[in-house]
């Protein structure tokens, strides 16, 4: 059965044309100078993991050495940056790393992981891999997890615990946000469409589901909520970490599932995010804190997370919005040379000074480039490379920031900044049939999933 599905998904690879076509693809025209300029900086950070750091979850880019999430490695990095490889056409390095991971990772470890990032990072960045692969071992591998982390939906709600063991199901952590909550269906759902076990679907909708039912008279939800009772903690509504890719997920679980209750719940949310949370200031558009259930504003904080939002708006159709909030994280970005954590937009003063080396500016230039075309998104990308080679390049790959007024670096490079920030950049200026983004759907950790079933 399995068999079967492969061929189909290599053969729709290949009638697909551009779609899911890479570089070495002859309909895909070359990349040029920008694009390869990009994958060489993938190469740096990706050998300076490999000389450091290999078979770790991450590189630390300063202390040249390696760090685990858990007592064993999970290979963070190289499942993350696998589909990369494959995007960019560095095919004999992406054969190595998808040999190592499918000979030598496993899920069968005494070790309590955080369901939402090991789900976005390791099962979303199989699932991509084995779709754009063939390889079976690496479906076989995303069911496995799977199937390890189904105990955290064993909740009164149905809203999931935020850990779980991997070998005893053993869960831990009642008060969840909405993001942990509602970032798990694209994998969930593609997980359960490609095995062909309807569980994973079931469990993911009806957490995302039972929280959608939790918001507000005015259609806000809150920070913080605790999946034993469904009460909330803390009633501050944002776009911001936390919520974020909530909303993004109720977009994307109807366009790639095409299921209607994501549709209506999706228009429900975004109409109330954009009455409340929206504050059109002298200085743009911006989205800020408001109470879910009052309206009231609260603050105006924006960071380097809400900067996801554009792209989301764009993959929506509101481009006119998207382009206004993409105006004001850019001018996060060039007030401080590279952007902060967070910032008021009243003041522009920072509230948090770091750069994690995060994506999310990024991939909004990309949806923006794409949709519209406009020459204006490349030449922001121009600057995002800019800084990133100036103020994060090390001896050892890429550093994050402490502080981006004095540029003080981080000992760490995230397995994202291979799985979204040098993607995203890559495909931002890669030829357009790279990636069809009407008939593909990222991941909030940037793996693409494609609607094969
Ligand atoms: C990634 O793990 C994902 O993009 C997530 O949705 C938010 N945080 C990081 C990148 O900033």
């Amino acid at each position: 059965m399995r068999r079967w599905y492969c061929i189909i998904v290599l053969t729709g690879m290949v009638l697909a044309g551009p779609i899911f076509a890479f570089a070495q693809t002859p309909q895909v025209p070359s990349p040029g100078p920008m694009a390869l300029q990009v994958r060489g900086e993938f190469l740096y950070a990706w050998n300076a993991y490999k000389q450091y750091a290999w078979g770790h979850d991450e590189l630390k880019p300063l202390s040249k050495s390696s760090r685990d999430w858990h007592s064993v490695s999970l290979m963070m990095t190289p499942v993350d940056a696998l589909d990369t490889m494959i995007m960019m056409g560095l095919t004999d390095e992406a054969n190595k790393t998808r040999e190592f991971i499918a000979k030598n990772l496993s899920f069968d470890q005494d070790i309590e992981v955080k369901n939402f990032e090991i789900t976005i990072r390791l099962l979303g960045g199989l699932l991509s891999s084995y779709q754009l692969s063939g390889d079976e071992r690496l479906l076989d591998l995303a069911d496995n997890l799977g199937n390890r982390l189904l105990p955290v939906f064993n909740s009164p709600t149905g809203m999931p615990y935020m850990y779980v063991n991997l070998k005893t199901g053993k869960t831990r952590g009642t008060e969840s946000n909405p993001a942990e909550i509602g970032t798990l269906l694209l994998e969930f759902g593609t997980l359960s469409k490609l095995s062909g076990k309807p569980i994973y679907y079931d469990k993911a909708k009806r957490a995302l589901t039972e929280l959608y039912n939790r918001r507000s008279a005015i259609g806000l939800v809150g920070s913080t909520i605790n999946v034993e009772t469904g009460k909330w903690i803390d009633a501050t509504s944002h776009i911001s970490g936390g919520i974020d890719s909530y909303y993004e997920y109720l977009l994307k679980s109807w366009l790639l599932f095409d299921d209607k209750d994501c549709k209506k719940m999706w228009e429900a949310s975004v109409k109330a995010v954009n009455k409340y949370l929206a504050d059109n200031t002298r200085t743009g558009l911006w989205y800020g804190q408001a109470d879910m259930n009052t309206g009231k504003r609260l603050s105006t904080q924006y960071g380097s997370l809400d900067a996801f939002f554009p792209a989301v708006l764009a993959r929506s159709g509101d481009l006119d919005r998207a382009r206004r909030l993409q105006e004001s994280s850019y001018k996060m970005w060039t007030t401080f040379g590279i952007e902060p954590e967070t910032l008021d937009y009243s003041t522009m003063k920072i509230t948090s000074p770091g750069y994690q080396l995060r994506p999310e500016i990024i991939e909004s230039a990309y949806y923006l480039s794409f949709f519209t075309k406009d020459q204006r998104y490349q030449e922001m990308g121009s600057s995002f490379i800019l800084s990133l080679v100036r103020y994060c390049k090390t001896d050892a790959g890429y550093a994050a920031l402490s502080n981006v007024e004095t540029k003080s670096k981080k000992d760490s490079m995230e397995s994202y900044f291979l799985a979204e920030t040098l993607k995203y950049l890559y495909l931002l200026f890669a030829p357009r049939e790279t990636l069809d983004l009407n008939k593909v759907v990222f991941n909030t950790e940037a793996h693409p999933l494609k609607r094969t079933w």
